[in-house]
């Protein structure tokens, strides 16, 4: 096996340089699970390789980033407090809300009267009865994020990221997508969001919806039933890699005080290639079982300075104040570590759910999809500190890039120091260990009566034109290709129940029981880790090891982290459980984007005789635009369509 635990250098040689003269690999629907092997010269896309674009201009480019933040803290003169960063005493084994109280810079527990940090969110929520707009077009430009040169990107409103939603814990939102791109479709998820009973506004073309055809709208309806920090992204096929992401924030209490908030901070891979031929480079690498292209750099806050061009995000301080900071991996690829330097972080939030306070953090690993909300005091000698965004090398990460921001004390001149350009610790990839805020075990009782295996596999599921294989991921022995006229959601509706294989349905008829997972790597898969996500549903990290999981494994049933993304280990396995709590089509799959493209995926139709559809009107004509576009649309479907 070539592929091993490797650096930039090594990697140079899969570099996008060389791709062009190879063919390439191309497999979905239109071929019915087979393999052609592509000529370079006569592909759509590579004959497209210089990028265009006439018409629109990128206000975004380079531009500044600079943010200068002034305290939102409802008490503008609240003292920091010197001693414990958490908020309200240890309320562990609590799931019932404490009394009312106001939040503020010292009392962020504190939420409206019955809700708190001490509410579980599954079980109860807000209802404001307010509504939060907010207009997302997404258009084919160019865009310049660190100064390399102009190349094709597909924004969200003209910004990379896209423009921040923001709404509080119990409202609405209410988001319309406009497709403005001439020829792909898109469909946006909001990762994280559990959409419980709404389960048509998850955004996944070919289980939740058709994809939004060019010149079509669609409006995502959903309640805010969690707070915190996320991100929403394009499902079709690798399109979020070319930008079409941005983030989210709902507020809520927290389990840690801070006077600032500085917002959410991205930071992500990205490549100079366009992302579907970084994807196609991929599958084509993958199948001598050699690593995807190192990324070029890695961008913070969208932006970065190559060197010789573009600039950092600059984030002002206020000396002596906490800050809380919004860590989001919104990678395609890499995991990415990141640290503030001489200022360590408390983690207090892992993906959505409050956790007991992690003080003294360094460096910080992010999966990809993974969400830290940290909180920092600016204690140190006031000037400028680096904020360093590094790729994951023992997660066989590869970047040619590295990510920098640049800290600011105010009052100060944003003047940046010598690089230390310190080495990243090596953790063999371990996830950071987070305990939930509040207790919650998962019942032990249908353990092992309800445990499922899902086989992490290289897939060979056809043989083509050409009499070669391509190889293929799969979760449990099938790689997942969903049609995108076909949604999950319409079959359901029309009570059709011959899902194609492919599109790889596990049902949970049942609500309120607890389901059990353990997804296995084979001993033979390339190495790197799998980040595993689920929709519609937190669920708990029972374990995870290396090898082939026992049922001698220690499991932690007790009160075991709960979140929406976890690390599958290399050749290892994780032990997941959740609770059919919400009917709906649900997809659970890997979040590296060139994974799921092909096929690590599966999709769970839990109770689906209870689903709460969206308005099947609705749905019905923005499937008549998807078919009638996709009769001359200029690219065919050439992947899982995810
Ligand atoms: C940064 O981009 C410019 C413009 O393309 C290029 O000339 C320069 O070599 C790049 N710098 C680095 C360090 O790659
Ligand atoms: C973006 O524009 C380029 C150049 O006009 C075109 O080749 C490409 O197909 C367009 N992509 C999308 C997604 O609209
Ligand atoms: C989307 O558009 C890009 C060009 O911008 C093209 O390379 C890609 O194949 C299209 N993807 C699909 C699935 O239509
Ligand atoms: C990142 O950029 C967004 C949009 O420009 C801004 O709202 C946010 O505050 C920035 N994050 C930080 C930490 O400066
Ligand atoms: C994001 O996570 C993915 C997978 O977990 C990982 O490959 C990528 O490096 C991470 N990126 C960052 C910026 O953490
Ligand atoms: C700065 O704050 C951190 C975190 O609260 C604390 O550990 C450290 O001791 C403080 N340093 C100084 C110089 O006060
Ligand atoms: C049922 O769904 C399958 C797969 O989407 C489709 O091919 C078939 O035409 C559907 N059957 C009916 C009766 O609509
Ligand atoms: C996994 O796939 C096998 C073979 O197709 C199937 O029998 C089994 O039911 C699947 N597992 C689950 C949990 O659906
Ligand atoms: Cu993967």
């Amino acid at each position: 096996m070539h592929f091993q635990k490797v650096v930039g250098v090594c990697l140079l040689a899969f570099a996008s340089f060389a791709w062009a003269d190879t063919p390439h690999y191309l497999w979905g629907p239109d071929r019915m699970g087979k393999m052609v092997k592509r000529a370079a010269t006569s592909s759509k896309t590579t004959s497209k390789t210089t990028i265009k674009s006439s018409t629109t201009k990128v206000a975004t480019s380079s531009s500044k980033k600079t943010t200068t933040t002034t305290a939102k803290s409802s008490s503008t003169t609240a003292k920091v407090s010197s001693s414990s960063t958490v908020a309200s005493s240890s309320s562990s084994t609590s799931l019932v809300a404490d009394s009312a109280c106001t939040n503020g810079p010292l009392t962020r527990s504190c939420w409206s009267s019955g809700f708190s940090i001490a509410t579980d969110f599954d079980q109860k929520h807000p209802t404001t009865g307010k509504t939060v707009s907010y207009n997302l077009e997404i258009t084919n430009t160019t865009c310049n994020p660190d100064g390399n040169g102009d190349q094709q990107c597909l924004l969200v409103n003209n910004q990379l990221p896209g423009p921040v939603i923001r709404a509080s814990w119990g409202d609405t939102l209410s988001i319309t997508v406009t497709n403005n791109m001439q020829d792909n479709g898109t469909s946006m998820h909001w990762h994280g969001i559990r959409q419980l009973n709404s389960c048509g506004s998850d955004g996944v073309n070919g289980i939740t919806e058709c994809p939004i055809a060019p010149g079509q709208s669609k409006t995502y309806t959903f309640l805010c039933t969690q707070f915190g920090t996320s991100w929403y992204h394009s499902h079709f096929s690798s399109q979020y890699g070319m930008g079409v992401v941005g983030t989210i924030i709902i507020d809520g209490p927290a389990s840690s005080n801070y006077d600032i908030d500085l917002g959410t901070f991205p930071v992500s891979d990205w490549y100079y290639a366009d992302a579907y031929k970084v994807n196609e480079i991929t599958l084509d690498n993958l199948q001598q079982q050699n690593p995807p292209p190192p990324s070029d750099t890695i961008l913070v806050n969208g932006t970065n300075d190559n060197g010789s061009g573009g600039s950092y995000a600059k984030v002002t301080v206020t000396a002596g104040k906490k800050h809380r900071l919004r860590l989001i991996n919104t990678s395609v690829d890499n995991f990415i570590r990141v640290k503030l330097d001489s200022h360590p972080f408390t983690v207090m939030t892992a993906d959505f759910i409050p956790v007991k306070p992690l003080p003294g953090q360094d460096w910080v690993l992010l999966a990809i999809g993974q969400r830290y909300d940290v909180v920092f005091t600016a204690n140190q000698t006031a000037g400028t500190y680096w904020f360093r965004a590094e790729v994951a090398t023992d997660c066989y990460s590869a970047s040619n890039g590295k990510g920098r921001a640049l800290f600011t004390y105010s009052g100060q001149t944003v003047s940046a120091p010598t690089d230390s350009n310190e080495t990243p610790p090596d953790t063999t990839c371990a996830e950071l260990t987070t305990t939930p805020y509040w207790t919650q075990a998962v019942d032990q009782s249908t353990f092992t009566s309800q445990l499922e295996t899902l086989n992490v596999d290289l897939d060979f599921p056809g043989v083509a034109t050409n009499d070669q294989n391509v190889v293929l991921w799969a979760l449990n022995t099938s790689t997942m290709k969903i049609a995108w006229d076909q949604p999950t959601l319409q079959m359901v509706y029309d009570k059709n129940t011959t899902y194609p294989a492919a599109y790889d349905v596990i049902e949970i008829p049942n609500e309120g029981v607890w389901t059990y997972w353990i997804i296995q790597q084979a001993s033979t898969n390339p190495p790197p880790p799998h980040p595993i996500h689920l929709h519609g549903h937190d669920f708990f990290v029972l374990g995870s090891g290396s090898g082939t999981y026992s049922s001698s494994a220690t499991l932690n049933f007790a009160n075991p982290p709960r979140r929406d993304t976890s690390t599958l280990p290399s050749a290892g396995w994780l032990a997941l459980a959740f609770q059919a709590n919400n009917p709906g089509a649900w997809l659970m799959h890997c979040h590296i984007a060139w994974h799921i493209s092909e096929g690590l995926g599966v999709q769970f139709l839990e109770a689906k005789n209870s689903i709460n559809f969206p308005d099947m009107t609705q749905f019905g004509s923005q499937c008549s635009a998807w078919k009638s576009y996709a009769k001359t649309m200029p690219y065919k479907q050439d992947d899982s369509g995810l």
